[in-house]
């Protein structure tokens, strides 16, 4: 198999393909399925408290051996508690998001959980390297949720170029041609968020998935972007009335007051209108709804088969 490497074999994994730790969306059943498939699953901690995310990695544990990540978003009240539970379960990898986990780092190396921060850019990369993270995701502004400035393109090999652990790439993927850019960039690996959203495993509400299925191109908007926490999201009633009131100069507290919660009125009650429909710019490309075992074979078969036209030798 040509995508077996350095980062697949330090995580216990098949194919270097990480699921994204997606708030409300990335719950045990869809982590369960993408490690059972071959690859990395991340249960999303979001904004929800210990208790909740226990029973999340007791899902996964009830479901397989395989290893399995937690993701920590660093925005959330429950942080501290969270990085406890971890570390009490034992969890194999965490991954982190929307800022810098160094100061929880050294607490997941003693007990050998992997860490592998999310970093928008090469000033953080270097400092998450120094401070003992064993990967990196790097995380293009193609992405959706909370966004950073750099486009995958950009950022990828500038990432690369700075540090030894492996990278993985993120924002903007979603199958076979996607996974040989990024390696071609030099990322060992690839996360996919809006794929796996679409995908049977996937909890989320039937709407939500729906959304991304009609999405087009375009429709994948940033919003908040004075409050110093973009998200990209689909175009709707909620990102229409968030772009007035920017355009109003509102204040940081109006903007964040209207966005609060809204993430889980349309993963959980399917409010795609009013709710915040987080998605990347694949959106435009995501048309079906596909158990995870498949769009992770999908994916490796169209990565073999580029690889083949661009000259690859298989092994
Ligand atoms: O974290 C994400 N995506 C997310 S988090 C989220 S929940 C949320 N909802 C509304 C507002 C804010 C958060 C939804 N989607 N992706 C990983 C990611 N991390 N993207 C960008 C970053 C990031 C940004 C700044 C990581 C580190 C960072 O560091 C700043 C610093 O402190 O140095």
């Amino acid at each position: 198999m040509l995508i077996k490497n350095e980062l697949t074999n330090f995580l216990g994994i098949d194919v270097p393909v990480i699921q994204g730790g997606m708030a409300w969306v990335a719950t045990g059943e869809l982590a369960a399925a993408v490690s059972k498939a071959g690859g990395l699953g991340i249960i999303g901690a979001g904004n929800a408290p210990a208790d909740i995310v226990r029973d999340e990695i007791a899902k996964v544990k009830a479901a397989t051996d395989r290893p399995f990540g937690v993701n920590i978003m660093l925005l959330s009240p429950f942080v501290d508690e969270i990085v406890e539970l971890v570390i009490e379960e034992r969890v194999p990898v965490v991954t982190t998001g929307a800022g810098n986990p160094g100061k929880y780092i050294d607490r997941f190396k003693e007990i050998g959980t992997k860490v592998i921060p999310v970093v928008p850019s090469v000033a953080l990369a270097k400092r998450m390297e120094r401070m003992g993270a064993d990967a990196l995701i790097a995380e293009g502004n193609e992405a959706g949720g909370h966004i950073g400035e750099l486009t995958t393109m950009a950022l990828i090999p500038q990432i690369v170029d700075t540090v030894e652990i492996p990278v993985i790439a993120a924002g903007g993927i979603a199958d076979g041609r996607g996974l040989v850019a990024a390696l071609a960039l030099g990322a060992k690996g690839v996360q996919l968020g809006t794929r796996f959203v679409c995908s049977k495993e996937c909890t989320a509400h039937p709407n939500y998935k729906e959304a991304i299925i009609k999405a087009r191109d375009r429709d994948a908007v940033v919003t908040g972007r004075s409050t110093g926490h973009p998200v990209r999201n689909l175009k709707n009633s909620l990102t229409r009335q968030m772009d007035n009131l920017e355009r109003k100069g509102a204040s940081r507290e109006e903007i964040e007051e209207l966005g609060a919660g809204k993430l889980r009125l349309a993963v959980q009650e399917g409010d795609i209108d009013r709710g915040s429909v987080m998605a990347g710019q694949i959106a435009g490309m995501i048309n079906d709804i596909k158990p995870v075992q498949e769009i992770i074979d999908t994916i490796i078969k169209e990565a073999e088969e580029v690889i083949k036209v661009l000259g690859g030798k298989e092994k």
